[in-house]
C-alpha cells in the first residue's frame, strides 16, 4: 500500500512549533493525524477524478457497461468516496481526542491507533482503486469519440470486411486479415461528408449470440448502442467470413428491434466475389464498386437535422405570405416566411 508509506512518511516530517515540549508534543500529534488522513484523502480523489472531471460521455459510460458491467464504476466509485468521508471523520475524531490527552505516551498511542484504523480503511478500498485504474486503462486505449460530431459505426459479424470498408470510407487504416476477430477494439477515422466531418468507427466482429462471450464483442455492441448516428451493418453473403447469411441476418434483426430510432443500412460486401438478386446495396472494398453509392446514403442518413424543412411544413407554415415572397424565390432550404 504505497500510498500509506507516502501518507506516514509526510506525517513524520512534521515540525511541530510550541513554547514547551508538552505542546510540542501534542501538536506533533495532531499534524501527524492531519497529513496523514489529508494525503490519503488527496490520493483517494485523484484517483476518482479522471472519472468525474470532466465526467464520462454518454459513449464512454456505454463502453464501461458493456465492458465491467452494468454498476461496477459507479460501485467502486462511491466505495471510494465513502472512504474518503470515513477517513475525514476518523481524522476530526483523532484530532479531537489529542486534546484530552497528556504525554508522549498517550499521544503516541493515539496516533498508532489511528494509523492502524486509516490503513484497514485503505486496504477496504484498495480492491475498488485497482478496479478504477483497470477502467481508466481501458479506457485511455480506445479513441475519443466527440460526442457532437455525426458518427457512422460500421458493425457486422467477424471477417466480413468491416476494417477493409472503414479504410475505403475514412483516413483510419485499420488492420484487416483473413480470420475472425482481427480487430479487437474499436478505432476512429475520419470522412468528409460535405456539410461535416463524419467519424467512422471500426468495431470487431459480434457473434450475435443471446450470451456475449468475449469483451471485443461488448465493445462493438457499445459502440453501436452508444456512438452511432448511423451504422453500416455489414453482410457478407459469400460464406467466406464464415458465417451464414441467415445467422448475420438474425443480429442485424435484433438490433433494429432493440435501437427502433436508430439508422441501420444493410450493405453487402465483396460484391467481387458474388453479385446476386437483393434489394441491397451491393459493395466490394476490393474493387470499389457501390461505395460511391454507399457515401451517398451515409451522407443523407446523417444529414444535420433542421437544415432542409420538409416541403409540407415550409408550406403550412406560411401559406399567407406566398403571395409576398420577394423576388427572386428564396433558396431551397431556407423557410418561405420572409419580409
Ligand atoms: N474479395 C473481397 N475480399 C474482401 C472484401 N472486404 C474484405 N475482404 C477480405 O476479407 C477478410 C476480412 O477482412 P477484414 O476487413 O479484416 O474483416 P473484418 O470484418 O474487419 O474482420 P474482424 O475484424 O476480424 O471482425 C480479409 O481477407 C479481406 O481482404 C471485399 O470486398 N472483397
Ligand atoms: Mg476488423
Amino acid at each position: 500500500m504505497e500510498i500509506l508509506d507516502v501518507a506516514f512518511h509526510r506525517a513524520s516530517l512534521a515540525t511541530p512549533h510550541g513554547q514547551t515540549k508538552p505542546e510540542r508534543d501534542r501538536r506533533r500529534a495532531e499534524l501527524k493525524i492531519v497529513r496523514a488522513g489529508a494525503t490519503v484523502v488527496r490520493h483517494l480523489r485523484l484517483e476518482s477524478r479522471r472519472f468525474l472531471k470532466p465526467p464520462l460521455t454518454s459513449f464512454e459510460r456505454t463502453l464501461v457497461i458493456e465492458r465491467f458491467g452494468e454498476g461496477t464504476l459507479d460501485r467502486a466509485l462511491a466505495r471510494v468516496r465513502r472512504a474518503e468521508e470515513r477517513i475525514r471523520g476518523l481524522q476530526h475524531e483523532a484530532e479531537r481526542s489529542t486534546r484530552r490527552l497528556h504525554g508522549p505516551e498517550m499521544l503516541g498511542d493515539a496516533v498508532r491507533s489511528y494509523y492502524g484504523r486509516l490503513s484497514s480503511f485503505v486496504r477496504e478500498v484498495d480492491p475498488d482503486l485497482l478496479r478504477l485504474r483497470e477502467v481508466d486503462r481501458f479506457l485511455a486505449g480506445r479513441p475519443k469519440v466527440n460526442p457532437d460530431q455525426p458518427t457512422l459505426v460500421v458493425a457486422g459479424f467477424p471477417n466480413v470486411g468491416k476494417s477493409s470498408l472503414v479504410g475505403r470510407l475514412s483516413t483510419a487504416h485499420p488492420k484487416v486479415a483473413d480470420y475472425p476477430f482481427t480487430t479487437l477494439s474499436i478505432a476512429l477515422g475520419h470522412a468528409d461528408v460535405g456539410f461535416d466531418r463524419l467519424q467512422v468507427v471500426d468495431t470487431p466482429g459480434v457473434l450475435g449470440r443471446a450470451r456475449r462471450a468475449n469483451p471485443a464483442e461488448a465493445e462493438a455492441e457499445a459502440a453501436v448502442r452508444g456512438a452511432a448516428t448511423v451504422v453500416v451493418f455489414l453482410l457478407d453473403p459469400t460464406g467466406t467470413g464464415g458465417h451464414t447469411l441467415e445467422e448475420q441476418e438474425q443480429l442485424l434483426e435484433r438490433w433494429r428491434t432493440e435501437l427502433p430510432n436508430l439508422p441501420i443500412l444493410p450493405v453487402e460486401t465483396k460484391s467481387d466475389l458474388l453479385r446476386r438478386e437483393t434489394d441491397r446495396l451491393q459493395v466490394s472494398s476490393v474493387t470499389g464498386e457501390g461505395v460511391a453509392e454507399l457515401q451517398r446514403r451515409i451522407r443523407e442518413l446523417v444529414k444535420p437535422k433542421g437544415e432542409l424543412p420538409p416541403m409540407e411544413e415550409a408550406l403550412v407554415e406560411s401559406p399567407p405570405e406566398i403571395e409576398d415572397l420577394p423576388t427572386p424565390p428564396p433558396k431551397r432550404g431556407r423557410r418561405a416566411r420572409s419580409g
